[in-house]
């Protein structure tokens, strides 16, 4: 199996709220584009509940198991148990991470961190990556704190070193040089395919900067 580690490059995250054009349409073409790993986060404003919200995972996840990308569910626990997906994320006001272990004893586990204090509270045996943000200014997390900057990853990568990192939050093109340099396995982006006029294009874009 392959590692988490090697998956997080081009992590690509969406729910329909996120898309500008149709959610399974934008994946089918993000994957055409070279993403290596997906997270299904429909949350906030505009974004679908119950049986909706199912069909769509439901639809999400076969195109990834399809081209073999892991899919990982924001959150939703219920959710995660029904479909039987490959990996959980919770963010710090989730359900706690070893509870999440718990449930989900084989799945990969993401954890969100700002600080390296969050990084050293978990161990590496609970969390399979860490996702670093914001690290640049976002409009799309309704409730995103401040942006911490490049510099949050390498402060990770000293304090906790075995845990894998993607960073996350206003990532564009231009910035995966030096993220790659501060640190990070992969960058994690929204809008920056999900709001692209051509998604297959944009994860290209990134692609060629990663790899
Ligand atoms: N989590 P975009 S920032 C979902 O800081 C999410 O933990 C964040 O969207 C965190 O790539 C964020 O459009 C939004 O900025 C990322």
């Amino acid at each position: 199996m392959t590692k988490i580690k090697d998956q997080l490059g081009l992590y690509f995250i969406m729910g329909s709220q996120n898309c500008l054009h149709d959610p399974i349409w934008t994946l089918e073409e993000a994957i055409q584009g070279g993403i290596t790993c997906f997270q299904f986060r429909e949350k906030g404003t505009g974004s679908f509940q119950g049986q909706e919200k199912l069909e769509l995972a439901k639809a999400l996840q076969s195109l990834c198991q399809k081209n073999k990308l892991p899919f990982i569910v924001n959150d939703d626990l219920d959710l995660a148990d029904q479909l039987g997906v490959d990996g959980v994320h919770v963010g710090q006001d989730d359900e706690h991470i070893s509870i999440v272990r718990k449930a989900f004893p084989k799945a990969i586990l993401g954890l969100s961190v700002s600080r390296a204090d969050e990084g050293l509270a978990v161990s590496e045996t609970e969390v399979d990556y860490l996702g670093i943000g914001p690290i640049y200014s976002t409009s799309t997390k309704e409730d995103a704190k401040h942006a911490i900057g490049p510099e949050a990853v390498r402060l990770l990568q000293q304090a906790v070193p075995a845990i894998p990192r993607v960073a996350i939050g206003g990532i564009n093109q231009e910035h995966v040089t030096e993220l790659m340099q501060s640190g990070a396995d992969g960058v994690a982006v929204i809008s920056a395919i999900s709001q692209a006029n051509d998604p297959r294009s944009a994860a290209r874009a990134f692609v060629s900067k990663l790899f």
